[in-house]
């Protein structure tokens, strides 16, 4: 792998994977590399989660708070989270030993909005960041880092770390070198400019991470893939979701209120997602551009097949089928894609200047707008609010979209008051179900309850929530947004006295460990 490493200093300190992790102590701030399943540290997390366990037989206590750009894999969140390693854990994550940890309330968790992270570092809101372990394509002669599959925090925690761990990765494409733009032009308030980006394709950085060289104690090479999960094929709920969007879209562009090639798109992951990026492919809309947070399959095929002109993301979140034909190609992908810093992938301004077409998923949504993309019975996390909440505030369209039940039918997407609320009714402009869309701009709370209603529930639901409404209207102290407080939750309680929905919640053991 030395052909990776051409700085004599770093290489210097090469060593093995236990004998880095032994430099990590108890108690300490650990800020590691990573977004969704790319660029985690592939071998320093469990040998550290070895060492944690030998402690632990040994009747020792030792823990450490993991900071990240967002959710890692396995062998980082799951292996630490296994030995009851993890104190405190920020920004995202969705790896289900976490999850269970984090709602048995034997692990901290603070859901923080993806574009905020650096910035709270920066400004000594999270405690020193003593460690920083992070992944990196190579280190060119002079001592630059070639940044790897994701960017995410990572110049934040190079630049903020006490110490520094690098694992470098023979495994990562060395064309990645010159696809990334890692720009050194922020600062805190009042010293802050304009981030001078105008469209998403600009570049206003350096392709490398700049790094102390004295801080850093330990290089381990390892050749190992980011491990990310195939996606299903868009099944029919997505298609008709995707299909709903696409005819949206089309009326904008009619209505002239947004250009023939759209504006930027950002796309969360999952299903419904990747099904909207393949109605794309088959749509009228050309020349697309996207600045988004994650780069997914459905993006990599809407440039392989030439209707993307440019992507700006800060990670990829790739199938092992996309990733294979990423790293078969990656000289052809290499200007049509870059890789920012998530603190300006995700940047408001940005957002904002550019018109981003911000596309999420929720959790449930209620008769008034109001979005939980977080939490189940409002009180167990799923995942986290990752880059939703920089995108949909934001965001010149905002869009959520979900299937209008879920757990088999049992459980209704759309209620009557949201168990928790990440997303306000000020932020949600446009909600779609497999049943429909309802566009919530320029309506006041009562007619968005009767569009999201009529055009967003299942049909098992409908009932229930008119009635709810209508008697709301009658009943409510004050007719502005009418709710029934005792009742607004009696959802709820009902679905939980239904036997299948209690037995799919006792199944995918979300609400306890
Ligand atoms: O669980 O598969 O066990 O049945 O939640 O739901 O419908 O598969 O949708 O994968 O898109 O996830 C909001 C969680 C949606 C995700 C959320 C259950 C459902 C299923 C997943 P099962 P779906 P998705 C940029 C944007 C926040 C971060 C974000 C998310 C599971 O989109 O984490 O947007 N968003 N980032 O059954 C009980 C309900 C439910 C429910 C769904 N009402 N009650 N369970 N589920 N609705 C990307 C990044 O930030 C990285």
């Amino acid at each position: 792998v030395n052909d990776r490493i051409l700085n004599a200093q770093l290489r210097g300190k090469i060593m093995s994977a236990d004998e880095a992790a032994a430099l990590i102590p108890s108690g300490v701030n650990v800020g590691m590399s990573g977004f969704t399943g790319a660029g985690y540290p592939k071998v320093v997390p469990a040998a550290l989660a070895k060492r944690i366990l030998d402690a632990n037989l040994r009747g020792q206590r030792f823990k450490i708070s993991v900071w990240t750009g967002a959710s890692t894999a396995p062998e980082l969140d799951g292996a630490l989270a296994m030995v009851d390693g993890i104190e405190m854990r920020l920004p995202y994550q969705s790896d289900p030993t976490c999850r269970k940890r984090i709602n048995a309330g034997e692990m901290e968790y603070i859901d923080i909005h993806l574009s905020h992270v650096a910035q709270f570092v920066w400004g000594g809101f999270l405690g020193k960041l003593d460690i920083a372990v992070v992944e990196v394509a190579g280190v060119t002669e002079d001592g630059l880092l070639i940044p790897s599959s994701s960017v995410g925090n990572n110049k934040t925690w190079l630049d903020q770390a006490d110490k520094i761990i690098l694992e470098v990765n023979a495994w990562q494409n060395p064309a990645l070198e010159g696809m990334h733009d890692i720009y050194y032009g922020t600062a805190l308030p009042p010293h802050r400019k304009p981030i001078p980006i105008l469209k998403a394709a600009d570049r206003i950085g350096i392709p490398y991470y700049r790094v102390d060289l004295d801080k850093v104690i330990a290089v381990v090479e390892t050749n190992h893939p980011d491990r990310n999960t195939p996606f299903s094929p868009p099944d029919e709920n997505s298609r008709r979701i995707a299909g709903h969007i696409l005819e949206f879209l089309q009326h904008e562009v009619k209505k002239g209120r947004l250009p023939e090639n759209l504006l930027p798109l950002q796309s969360g992951v999952g299903n419904v997602a990747n099904a909207v990026m393949a109605g794309l492919r088959d749509g009228p809309f050309e020349n697309l551009t996207a600045y988004t947070e994650v780069l997914q399959d459905g993006m990599l095929e809407l440039i392989r097949c030439g209707k993307l002109t440019c992507a700006s993301a800060t990670s990829f979140s790739l199938s092992p089928d996309a990733l294979t034909e990423l790293n078969a190609n990656l000289k052809d992908f290499k200007n049509k894609i870059l890789l920012r810093p998530q603190e300006i992938s995700n940047h408001p301004e940005v957002i904002r200047r550019l018109g981003v077409i911000a596309m999420n998923g929720l959790i449930e949504a209620d008769i008034y707008g109001n979005v939980n993309s977080t939490h189940i019975m409002g009180t167990s996390i799923m995942n986290g609010i990752g880059g939703s909440g920089d995108f949909a505030r934001n965001a010149f369209i905002s869009i959520f979209m979900t299937p209008s039940s879920a757990k088999g039918g049992t459980i209704s997407c759309i209620v009557p008051m949201a168990s928790h609320v990440d997303h306000t009714e000020h932020d949600v402009q446009v909600i779609v179900t497999e049943q429909g869309l309802a566009d919530l701009r320029g309506l006041s709370p009562k007619q968005r309850a009767r569009v999201i209603i009529e055009n967003c529930a299942h049909p098992n639901f409908k009932p229930a929530l008119r009635e709810y409404f209508e008697r709301a209207l009658r009943y409510s102290p004050g007719k502005h947004t009418p709710h029934l407080l005792d009742e607004a939750f009696t959802f709820l309680p009902n679905w939980m006295a239904n036997k299948a929905a209690r037995e799919a919640w006792r199944d995918d053991s979300l609400v306890q460990a």
